[in-house]
């Protein structure tokens, strides 16, 4: 069934917390097994991409080769030593204003979901104390297409009984922000408006959404 709301759905690294610089020192680790200096600038290229991939664009610029057992082995290490800084994490890094905002859209009966490339979103959203604020998590689990394919927000707008339209889409990421629009959903860039300069509104952080501008949102 699809009720008349606005649904809204949030991506989960660099829009709820910034995973970013942990994601940064486990592939840095990884990269220094192979004497290579892996910079933050080269890690902006793996905002929204799955792990997969980014191990696979690691190893290009590496210039190693391996078989499929070797690479399995090396997305689990990597995993392993994220998971390892992400067991520290506390509500103290939920990004400026999300809470204030996730709180205001529940006080009004807003659904949310999260629509992430993670396959570690649910333990990161609990341990943040995000969690309880999502009908769905659709993250790097249940989807099998990487963002700029809309497949992702696609499914958060049906387990939140929402259209397309009416569905709004918070990413940091351009590929997340190409995927929104390809779902034909409002797309909102949280981040650098340059960067994001696809989206249809751009934020630097929630702070940023003013009364009116919800309302404008909400409809
Ligand atoms: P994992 P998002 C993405 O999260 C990250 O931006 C990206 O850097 C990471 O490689 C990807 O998740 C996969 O994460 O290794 O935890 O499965 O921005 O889509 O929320
Ligand atoms: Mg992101």
């Amino acid at each position: 069934m699809t009720i008349k709301t606005k649904g809204f759905v949030f991506d989960l690294d660099g829009v709820l917390v910034d995973t970013a610089k942990y994601h940064y020192l486990a592939w840095k680790k990884f990269a220094e097994e192979f004497n290579y200096d892996f910079t933050e600038e080269e890690n902006e290229e793996f905002k929204g991409v799955s792990r997969k991939r980014c191990l696979e664009i690691l190893l290009n610029k590496v210039g190693v080769e391996a078989n499929q057992d070797q690479i399995d082995q090396w997305l689990i290490q990597k995993n392993e030593d994220y998971l390892s800084y992400i067991s520290e994490m506390n509500p103290s890094e939920v990004l400026p204003g999300v809470k204030d905002f996730l709180d205001s859209l529940k006080s009004k009966g807003i659904p949310m979901a999260v629509g992430s490339a993670s396959k570690n979103a649910v333990p990161i959203l609990e341990k943040v104390e995000l969690l309880s604020y999502f009908t769905d998590i659709i993250d790097g689990n249940k989807v099998s297409k990487a963002k700029p394919d809309p497949e992702v927000f696609v499914l958060a707008a049906k387990a939140l009984h929402v259209k397309a339209e009416d569905t709004i889409v918070f990413e940091d990421a351009i590929a997340g922000i190409q995927a929104a629009n390809a779902a034909g959903m409002l797309s909102i860039g949280v981040g650098d408006q340059n960067v994001l300069c696809e989206a249809d509104y751009n934020i630097e952080n929630f702070n940023d959404i003013t009364n009116e501008f919800l309302t404008e949102l909400i409809g």
